[in-house]
């Protein structure tokens, strides 16, 4: 008996039985993944009386085209649109997915399946989407970086050294004139760029369009005082519509950056922004508030690796990776492959540090930025880790400086050029009061 499909007058083959997929069925050792598919590595965790490839085959059910129970209606796709799980390796399993199952440019679809229901899944206790494989076809439907790591570089006309930045803080409560001053003394002490912090948008008592045009005016003016380069990574954030009129504003002031809280305006609107910038040429800086949520328990929810993919897929041109050694948590072994997932074109696939290959192909290598507890006593150790493509933030290490705003940007300056020289910031503080007052005041503790 056939029935006819409401809407398109197509007739669904009402099936002999029902299909007969089952959770175990989107379990194949045997399948090997082909160039096209994308793969996800996933750590699970069984719920109480679940075997571990249950609790897979549901999960690879649940976030491709299965569900909970068998259903009557069989569609010629259904086989060839399943995942296959087919590493099995308690608590570790890689899942295929068809490039076929997402549509292709649109990151909200992608994640809604791959990172979607199954985190909810009575079957699993624990479950954390660690790292992706995305394969070519889904890379290209994207946009990519506007300017990368090689780009913003050439802005800034900055080549031979990490990139400088401060967050005048406290991180809100300064009106826009005490906002212009603090920010006059760090860019003359020589910090390359200003940093709006997370929170600071559009307050009534900083409001955007006069901070906006305050900001690139003074900025005009120190770049001719100092002949460096600078600039002003300021905070757009905000409703679509408004982060678009913001975003016009930085353009018509001659600003070359904004930097949006990526993870709290979403997806779908920092896509929806990159396809707009493509008018701008803006530089965006993504900031991450909100990934420790579900990026911090390493048994559950979506690890940074995934966000940071996710954001030079869509077309972030630098991005906040943590420090190991400032105040908010971030372990080596993350900060290693988050720093490799911005900057490099290929990465071999390694399952000590949890890692699935990667073929960037044409999407540019963007900016790790790291940020978070620093002072100038831990410079040498972030360049250690970092190397010299990197924008190093510090907020509370300029700020606090005994000297004031303009002498904790000269200690960040001093030891940064003291590191890539191979100085050693003791020997180089005699020569640098402003560092020998920030050593004095912090050594090289790290924060708590
Ligand atoms: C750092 C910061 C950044 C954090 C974000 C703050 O200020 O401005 O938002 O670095 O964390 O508000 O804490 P300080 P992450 O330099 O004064 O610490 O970079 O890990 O995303
Ligand atoms: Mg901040």
């Amino acid at each position: 008996m056939k029935r006819r499909g409401r809407k398109s007058g197509k007739t669904f083959k009402k099936s002999s039985g029902v299909s007969k997929i089952k959770y175990i069925d989107f379990i194949n050792q045997n399948y090997r993944p082909t160039k096209n598919d994308l793969i996800c590595l996933f750590r699970v965790e069984p719920a109480k009386g679940i075997k571990f490839e249950e609790a897979v085959g549901r999960v690879a059910s649940e976030s491709s085209n299965g569900t909970w129970t068998d259903v009557s209606i069989e569609s010629s796709l259904i086989k060839e649109l399943a995942a296959k799980a087919y590493y099995i390796q308690p608590p570790w399993t890689k899942i295929a997915y068809p490039h076929q199952l997402f549509e292709e440019g649109n990151m909200s679809q992608i994640l809604s399946s791959i990172a979607g229901n199954i985190f909810g899944m009575k079957a699993v206790k624990k479950l954390r989407l660690e790292d992706i494989y995305w394969p070519e076809t889904i890379l290209n439907s994207f946009r990519g970086p506007t300017h990368g790591l090689r780009g913003v570089r050439k802005i800034l006309k900055i080549y031979d050294r990490p990139i400088t930045a401060t967050v005048p803080k406290p991180k809100v409560g300064l009106t826009t004139n005490e906002y212009i001053d603090v920010a006059k003394e760090i860019w003359l002490g020589g910090v390359d760029l200003i940093k709006d912090d997370e929170n600071l948008t559009n307050q009534s008592y900083i409001k955007f369009s006069e901070r906006v045009k305050k900001m690139f005016r003074l900025r005009d003016k120190i770049e001719r005082e100092t002949g460096e380069r600078k600039s002003y990574l300021i905070n757009i954030t905000a409703p679509y519509k408004e982060m678009i009129r913001r975003a016009k504003l930085v353009n018509d002031y001659g600003g070359e950056f904004v930097m949006i809280d990526i993870l709290t305006v979403g997806w779908s609107a920092l896509q929806s922004f990159r396809d707009i910038n493509e008018e701008y040429q803006l530089a965006i800086h993504a900031h991450r508030a909100f990934h420790a949520a579900f990026t911090r328990d390493r048994r559950h929810g979506v690890s940074m690796k995934v966000i940071a993919e996710v954001a030079r897929i869509i077309g972030v041109d630098q991005i906040h990776v943590g420090t190991v050694v400032g105040k908010l948590e971030s372990p080596l072994t993350d900060v290693k492959a988050l720093i490799q997932i911005c900057r490099e074109t290929r990465i071999k696939e390694n399952m000590k540090i949890k890692i699935l290959k990667k073929d960037w192909g044409k999407v540019k290598p963007i900016f790790p930025v790291s940020s978070g507890g620093i002072h100038p006593g831990l410079i040498p150790k972030i360049i250690e880790i970092f190397g010299n493509d990197l924008i190093i933030q510090v907020g509370g290490g300029v700020l606090g400086h005994p000297g004031g705003p303009r002498a904790g940007a000269k200690a960040v300056r001093d030891a940064l050029e003291a590191t890539i020289n191979n100085i050693n910031l003791e020997e180089a503080s005699k020569h640098s009061r402003e560092l020998r007052e920030a050593l004095d005041k912090w050594g090289y503790k790290t924060p708590i």
